[in-house]
């Protein structure tokens, strides 16, 4: 198959690839003009003699060259795109290098070893490469999660010493006290933020409120409830039917506590969030089941947050326009400055 000259970027790979997620991620940054494509069995093997590589991602450039490993395409598209370069001059430049340079080599490692090595992730992301739900059976048959065990190897994940020394060592970069490994429900928004169902509260409580439109959901709910219980949280539920609302999205200032509040419940398509996966949830008209009432779910966040943080004063935010973005309240407001 000749793949014929374009006039914008091309991206070759795969939506579960990191690789290409960065790639993708650094063309949106740079405001380029790029497509991505799966590499697949139809054009894989000119796409593999062309970049000389079989691994993901290439670029097609629009002078019609086909190149790969993100490092250097990175480096030529500073060039090409100096206004929004990512890395900067000078000291600063070394350090962004360095930076980038553990995270591309070092974090994949972590990446491979949490994807294949966790069954619900492992169905998690065979599900989404096909579409459909899959059992952990079927996940294991499919040819990329053959893979994954290997790659676990080639990084040096495979015995368990290396598996644990790997989650420490995750925890001691970012930051973390603790990871807390949760279910996601059917339908959350494409980046499945965490915020939006989550929100620990203080070292004791945590609140979690999913969404339970589906069968499926009550099911990662429960899983989800379990796992928080057996870390010795106090898991307080808010009642929650669809992913178009969140309650645990809440802005906690030294005085308020800011708690998002809706009018509405709406219901997510299926087949239209699968073809829109980039551009999040579509929205249908759903007959919803008689108990979705929003005003009482509203009422139990905002007494659930009222219970949790006696000291401040508890405030509904009216969130219906915020909410295509989730009710980002929470994630919006990560850099708010001490003196608040
Ligand atoms: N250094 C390369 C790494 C690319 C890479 O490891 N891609 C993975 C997918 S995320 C791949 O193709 N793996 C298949 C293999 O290595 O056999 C880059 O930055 O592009």
């Amino acid at each position: 198959m000749s793949l014929d000259r374009t006039q914008e970027y091309v991206v070759y790979g795969s939506s579960i690839s990191l690789f290409t997620r960065k790639l993708e991620s650094a063309l949106r940054f740079y405001e380029a003009s790029f497509r991505s494509e799966r590499k697949g069995p139809e054009n894989g093997p000119t796409i593999e003699q062309r970049a000389g590589t079989h691994q993901v991602p290439v670029l097609h450039t629009p002078e019609n060259w086909m190149i790969a490993d993100t490092t250097p395409i990175l480096a030529m598209l500073d060039a090409r795109f100096p206004a929004r370069r990512l890395i900067p001059e000078g000291p600063l430049g070394v350090l962004v290098n360095v930076v980038e340079e553990v995270l591309d080599e070092w974090i994949a490692r972590t990446m491979v070893h949490y994807r294949w090595h966790y069954d619900e992730n492992t169905r998690h992301v065979v599900a989404g490469f096909l579409g459909r739900e899959v059992t952990i059976e079927e996940a294991h048959e499919f040819p990329i999660a053959k893979w994954g065990p290997r790659a676990c190897r080639a990084t040096g994940t495979e015995s368990r010493n290396q598996r644990e020394a790997v989650e420490r060592e995750l925890g001691d970069k970012l930051g973390c006290l603790r990871s807390v490994f949760l279910a996601a429900p059917k339908h959350l928004d494409p980046l499945q933020h965490v915020d939006t169902m989550l929100a620990f509260t203080d070292p004791e409580n945590a609140v979690l409120s999913m969404p339970t439109l589906y069968e499926g959901d009550l099911g990662a709910e429960y899983q989800n409830v379990r796992q928080l219980l057996e870390l010795g949280y106090r898991v307080h539920r808010i009642p929650r039917k669809t992913a178009s609302v969140t309650y645990t999205n809440v802005l906690v200032t030294r005085k308020h506590v800011y708690v998002p509040q809706y009018a509405v419940y709406k219901v997510e398509a299926d087949a239209e969030i699968r073809a829109e996966a980039d551009s999040g949830p579509s929205v249908a008209t759903l007959t919803l089941p008689a108990d979705a009432d929003v005003t009482h779910d509203n009422r139990t966040a905002l007494e659930v947050f009222r219970r949790l943080y006696p000291d401040r004063r508890v405030v509904g935010v009216d969130s219906n326009e915020t909410i295509d973005t989730l009710g980002s309240w929470h994630c919006i407001s990560h850099e708010l400055p001490e003196a608040l």
